[in-house]
């Protein structure tokens, strides 16, 4: 069951509009053409980027397959993240090779890419009562694939070079979709989305969902605690944005503490 994301032109949409209608309203939208007036979407080549940062450390991601699963057990592959220089991460993950997969995940750039932070404004539609919290890089070959996962702060997810396809499921949907509740990675769900297994998790196909693909330029707003699977169809460059309001920092310290509560 799926439909398609919403998605609304940059030059259509005020920060007042996207908070009433889709922060308060807890519906995901593709802004398209958010950030094609940024110095990254302009400037973020490879040659650009090793000058800028070649030689900074980053840590990379590699797995056996084009799932990167941290959970060792999900059956997706084994995700191990290792440390390079910005220049090796870039040139292994263009550079594909049997058996071997390298995707960059959430990489801070104000804490590891700091000649890269004024690249990216804070996007103005980040409503004025929000505070932002971090600033990340994700840069990954054709067919790399986050798990399905969501998150406890609000997203954008932006996209500067290459396009993704993304999947989104509301947090209604969280009883079919298998939340690894045991596991240290709790927010993320045991179902492997290229290759459901109906029989360990029949409920899945029953779950409702929404589909998009992010084009250069396009910035995904990601409701807190909404799952989302996202897949490079390309090598791909994109940041993304974690953002809070009261109710989310809110909902968060209480979750902790219930947490923490529990006998
Ligand atoms: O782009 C991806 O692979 C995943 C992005 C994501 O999970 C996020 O921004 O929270």
């Amino acid at each position: 069951v799926s439909a398609d994301i919403e998605s609304v032109s940059a030059a259509a949409l005020t920060r007042e509009d996207f908070d009433a209608r889709f922060v308060t309203g807890d519906r995901p939208v593709v802004i398209r053409g958010a950030l094609t007036d940024t110095p990254a979407f302009a400037r973020w080549t490879d040659e650009y980027l090793l000058g800028r940062v070649g030689q900074r450390r980053i840590q990379l991601t590699a797995s056996d397959t084009h799932t990167f699963n941290p959970n060792v057990d999900s059956g997706m592959g084994h995700a191990v993240e290792r440390d390079e220089t910005f220049a090796e991460a870039l040139r292994l993950v263009s550079t594909p090779r049997g058996g071997e997969s390298f995707y960059v995940m959430q990489q801070s750039i104000p804490d590891k890419l700091p000649e890269l932070l004024d690249d990216v404004p804070v996007p103005r539609w980040l409503p004025e009562r929000a505070t932002l919290a971090r600033v990340n890089l994700w840069f990954g070959a054709a067919d790399s694939a986050s798990p399905l996962h969501f998150d406890s702060r609000h997203n954008f997810l932006g996209m500067i070079r290459g396009r993704k396809r993304v999947d989104l499921f509301a947090p209604s949907e969280t009883p079919r979709l298998y939340q690894a509740e045991q596991s240290r990675h709790r927010h993320i769900s045991q179902v492997d989305m290229l290759v459901p297994d109906a029989d360990r998790f029949p409920l899945f196909a029953s779950a409702a969902s929404s589909a998009g693909t992010l084009e250069p330029g396009d910035m995904l707003f990601i409701p807190s605690r909404w799952w989302h699977f996202v897949r490079s169809l390309e090598t791909s460059l994109s940041v993304n944005f974690w953002w809070d309001t009261a109710d989310t920092a809110r909902a968060r310290l209480e979750r902790r503490l219930r947490r923490r509560l529990q006998p």
